[in-house]
């Protein structure tokens, strides 16, 4: 099932992959599961045919589409009901950014924890991070970069941040994304993966 599920994030059919994930989900299979074993792997084999020139942007935007309406599907099994939002975090890709699926599995993590989610999406400018935690009381600025250009932008937003003098932590993420830029710029937190992120935001919070 999870093959059948790759091929069809890889042809960017959202109709069969929702069907795909709807009947994986019928039959039992933890959420974790269908979201690892088969949408996420079959965005990695995406990502390798695009770096090898295999397939375009229009083929990635579409497959793109299916990816997200997969999450969608999953959502509601990966969040749990809570009542008092144990927190505000203001997400966001960085300026320049258009990458959305990691940020958007991150948001949903963490809103599935219990933490009140402001997801300003893409191409984030800081003034814009820095004017939505003021709005919200945020706790954590949680930044999201998929091109090692706008990695680079991350170190303006934290600056930006710090300069404002909220009281908010910066977590940053990403692929290109290492503990070692995080340090490098001063971020308060990194996490490579959705999960650790939960963990990160935990322990910044605590
Ligand atoms: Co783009 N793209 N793309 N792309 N794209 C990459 C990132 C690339 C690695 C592909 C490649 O060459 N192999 C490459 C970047 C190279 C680099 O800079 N090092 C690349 C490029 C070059 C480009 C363009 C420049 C192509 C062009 O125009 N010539 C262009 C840039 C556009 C722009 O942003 N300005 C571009 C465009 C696109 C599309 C729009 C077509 C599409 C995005 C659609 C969308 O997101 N709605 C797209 C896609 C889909 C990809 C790949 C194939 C898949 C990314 C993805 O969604 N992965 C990607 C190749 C790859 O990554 N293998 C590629 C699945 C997702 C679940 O993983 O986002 O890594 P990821 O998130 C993970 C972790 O990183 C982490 O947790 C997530 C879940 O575990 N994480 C965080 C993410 N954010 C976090 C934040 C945190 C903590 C953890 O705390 C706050």
């Amino acid at each position: 099932m999870f093959q059948e599920m790759q091929e069809a994030l890889l042809k960017g059919k959202k109709a069969e992959v929702e069907g795909l994930v709807d009947k994986a989900l019928a039959s039992g299979l933890p959420a974790a599961k269908i979201l690892n074993e088969g949408l996420i792997k079959g965005m990695e084999t995406l990502g390798e045919l695009f770096k090898n020139n295999e397939v375009f942007i229009p083929e990635v935007l579409v497959a793109a589409r299916a990816m997200n309406a997969g999450l969608v599907k999953l959502e509601p099994y990966l969040v749990k009901d809570k009542v008092e939002p144990k927190g505000v975090i203001v997400i966001g890709t960085a300026k320049g950014d258009l990458h959305d699926i990691g940020k958007n599995l991150v948001a949903m993590m963490l809103r599935g924890s219990g933490y009140k989610i402001v997801d300003l999406g893409i191409d984030v400018s800081a003034e814009r991070f820095v004017e939505a935690a003021k709005l919200h009381n945020a706790g954590i600025v949680a930044l999201s970069a998929l091109l090692t250009t706008t990695m680079v932008g991350m170190k303006g937003i934290v600056e930006a941040v710090r300069a404002a003098g909220l009281k908010v932590s910066v977590i940053i993420g990403g692929a290109p994304v290492t503990r070692d830029y995080a340090d490098q710029i001063h971020a308060d937190g990194y996490a490579p993966d959705a999960a650790s992120a939960v963990e990160e935001v935990g322990r910044l919070l605590a």
